[in-house]
């Protein structure tokens, strides 16, 4: 549910001016009767006046020009960087559509540039060293530190330094599994310093996942730490990456060296397993090397960093990501959708395992020359009051988070809120879901105290940054939609057979063209990129979401219209789940669908069917083994909610699960199953539905 409409009758709009044969035509602007005034949040008018874009005027004329005259455009963002060699026009060439030959797309052609030093030494040359880059609190209140951009650039150019003498150069990859520590962003920053390729796997997932996604890459290094704590909790990091490295010899790859940041309030250097012919510690890697190490100028094309992402079918993709449109992309959305001035104080609690806290916590951010708090923990820990303490703490202006973790401290109560002052706030940020009206009016009013806007920033790690999202200066919101997309970006909705819908419509998100930030190419497979990407709907790139576009053109996400669960702003694959219960004895068969979850948004329901010597309903402990069977090859985010024990699942005659039955069963929308007459054996859906919650 996401209207939050109240009728077409309320809402005045207008066409853009210039023409109504515009390619743009679509983007209407609403004119708020007082009536309506209750659902349209416009921009304060204090931050209106001071921001980066002033009025939705203004943003169309930018927007517009972004479309029809990138060159101008994209020229003057990019004119904030240092670029070491300039670029030539035109400013993008690009082929989206398959039939024409290879997709490919080029921003800044001959460019070359360095991210690292645009992240750092930019701020450091201009006088800005002594300004804090990080501000970290650590899991238990009062383990907190603070780093300079100086001392980020002299940790960065050690690490790097230290990287070279083990023979890690350009095009490297080099693994990164770390907690949100300042070391972790430094990890990543040393590698764009020298043109090492660095993937990050969040800290949570299994050795399983990990070395597969070593084995991908073919990683020579890693780059860990000895553990985190998490709340309540420790995890030896270290004894995972060597569980990890051990199932990459089993497949004949050799990890050469493992560098270990020894993380003391996690856990002691006594409790972690160390080799010394293979593992260094941090501090003793990093001590003996010059504090100064030059940056290698880069090609605008070369890649950056692959991120491993789920979908619809196999195993995690490698997204692989540009250096200048990179750059350019994440710069500007950082500082036009969170309306960054020098002096905020800014705060994404996203993890750097995800593209959240890529392009929002490491990169964005820097290039802006931000100051920001990096925070280990989690949400709840010690009591549902801990983000406004640390709002409170650092007098956060602005801050970033998801979804999932406003539902879950809404269901806490106010009071932990109110405990707090939290009058640094000046916008509010959401990411990774489509936010329910009620978790954004909480936002709104309890968190916000009705004062700061709230920018709903729609994108993918495939996206690179933000591709809808409001302008808080410009942009009156209307709650659960994205709102508008961003300079450069142009979207479409695509009925089913790919043609574009004109107005307000429903039906799949696309995009027309590219925009700096998209990715390049899935790493070592362009032909799974051009499949996934362009090949459904030919000349366009296909987001896999589902999406209306409302009577004002205002955008809502309606979720993945693919085989991907959104739990609590993860991406799980329905088919990583189902190969991981496969992999149990017992299991014959397992079907993973989403079904609604009040905190994670969507949640995991697994119906398995059991090799014949079992009866239905099985012990309970095998449902713990299953569990446990999922989170070791996976991780803990893809814990299935549900198990569901389905001695027949329902199929086509030609043997195909019917998965949109199965969701329907596990809603409980029972109602509106639709037609079960093509199935070989419609009784099994009587047979469901009556085990349900057994
Ligand atoms: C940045 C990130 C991408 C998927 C995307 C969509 C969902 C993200 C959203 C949103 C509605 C938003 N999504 N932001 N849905 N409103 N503001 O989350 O990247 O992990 O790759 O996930 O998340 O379904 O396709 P990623």
């Amino acid at each position: 549910r996401c209207s939050v409409s109240t009728g077409p009758c309320f809402w005045g709009y207008r066409f853009w001016t210039h023409s109504q044969a515009s390619p743009h035509r679509w983007m209407r602007q609403a004119l708020p009767t007082a009536a309506a005034v209750a659902d349209l949040f416009p921009p304060p008018p204090d931050l209106a006046s001071k921001a980066h874009v002033t009025s939705q005027d203004e943003y169309e004329r930018m927007y517009r020009q972004s479309i029809e005259d990138p060159d101008a455009f994209w020229g003057d963002q990019a004119s904030s960087y240092h670029w070491e060699t300039p670029w030539s026009t035109p400013i993008v060439d690009y082929n989206f559509d398959v039939r024409k030959g290879p997709v490919q797309i080029t921003w800044f052609p001959g460019a070359r540039t360095n991210l690292c030093y645009n992240a750092v030494d930019r701020h450091v040359l201009a006088g800005d060293g002594d300004k804090v880059a990080f501000l970290w609190e650590g899991n238990d209140p009062g383990v907190s530190s603070a780093m300079t951009y100086r001392q980020v650039q002299e940790q960065v150019c050690r690490l790097a330094n230290w990287m070279k003498s083990v023979g890690v150069g350009k095009g490297d990859d080099v693994t990164i599994y770390m907690p949100m520590t300042p070391e972790l962003p430094i990890a990543m920053l040393a590698c764009a310093r020298i043109g090492a390729v660095h993937s990050v796997v969040f800290a949570g997932f299994s050795a399983a996942s990990l070395s597969s996604r070593m084995l991908d890459s073919s990683a020579k290094l890693v780059v860990t730490s000895s553990g985190v704590r998490r709340g309540p909790k420790v995890l030896n990091l270290k004894q995972i990456v060597d569980e990890a490295i051990a199932l990459c010899a089993a497949k004949g790859h050799d990890v050469g060296t493992v560098l270990v940041e020894d993380h003391q309030t996690a856990l002691n250097r006594s409790d972690v397993p160390f080799t010394p012919s293979r593992d260094v510690w941090w501090h003793d890697a990093l001590a003996p090397q010059p504090a100064e190490c030059p940056v290698l100028w880069l090609d605008s094309e070369e890649p950056s960093f692959k991120l491993y992402t789920s979908g619809s079918t196999g195993t995690p993709k490698a997204v692989q990501h540009s250096i200048g449109g990179y750059m350019v992309g994440s710069g500007a959305t950082f500082k036009y959708v969170f309306d960054y001035r020098p002096g905020d104080v800014y705060w994404c609690t996203a993890d750097c395992g995800w593209i959240t806290g890529h392009s929002y916590v490491t990169y964005g951010p820097m290039f802006n020359g931000a100051t920001q708090v990096l925070f280990e923990g989690v949400p709840t820990y010690p009591d549902a009051g801990r983000m406004w303490e640390i709002v409170d703490k650092y007098n956060v202006s602005l801050f970033y988070t998801a979804p999932t973790a406003i539902r879950a401290l809404m269901a806490k109560g106010d009071e932990q809120v109110k405990k707090y002052s939290r009058q640094s706030l000046r916008l509010l940020g959401t990411v990774g879901e489509p936010i329910n009206p009620e978790a954004w009016r909480w936002y709104h009013e309890v968190i916000g105290d009705s004062r700061c806007p709230i920018v709903d920033t729609y994108w993918q790690t495939e996206t690179g940054a933000h591709v809808l999202a409001p302008l808080p200066g410009a942009t009156a919101l209307k709650p659960g939609s994205a709102t508008f997309p961003f300079f450069g970006v142009q979207p479409v909705v695509l009925d089913d057979n790919g043609n574009e819908l004109e107005g307000p419509a429903t039906g799949v998100l696309a995009m027309k063209a590219p925009w700096p930030s998209i990715m390049r190419t899935v790493s070592g497979n362009q032909q799974r990129f051009e499949e996934t990407y362009f090949s459904l709907f030919k000349g366009y790139y296909f987001s896999g979401d589902g999406c209306r576009r409302d009577e004002d053109g205002y955008m809502w996400i309606t979720g993945r219209v693919d085989d991907v669960i959104n739990n609590s702003g993860h991406r799980i694959g329905t088919a990583e789940v189902e190969s991981a219960l496969i992999t149990h004895p017992a299991v014959a068969e397992a079907a993973v669908v989403p079904v609604p979850h009040d905190i994670k948004g969507q949640g995991i329901y697994a119906f398995v069917t059991l090799m014949q010597e079992h009866a239905y309903p099985p012990e309970e402990a095998l449902k713990k083994e299953l569990i446990a069977t999922v989170r070791s090859t996976i991780g803990p985010i893809a814990t299935p909610d549900n198990i569901h024990w389905a001695p027949g699942l329902p199929k086509t005659r030609s043997g195909k699960i019917m998965r949109r039955i199965l969701r329907k069963i596990a809603s409980l929308e029972e109602s509106q199953l639709g037609d079960v007459s093509t199935l070989a054996d419609p009784s099994v859906v009587e047979t469901l539905l009556s085990t349900r919650g057994v």
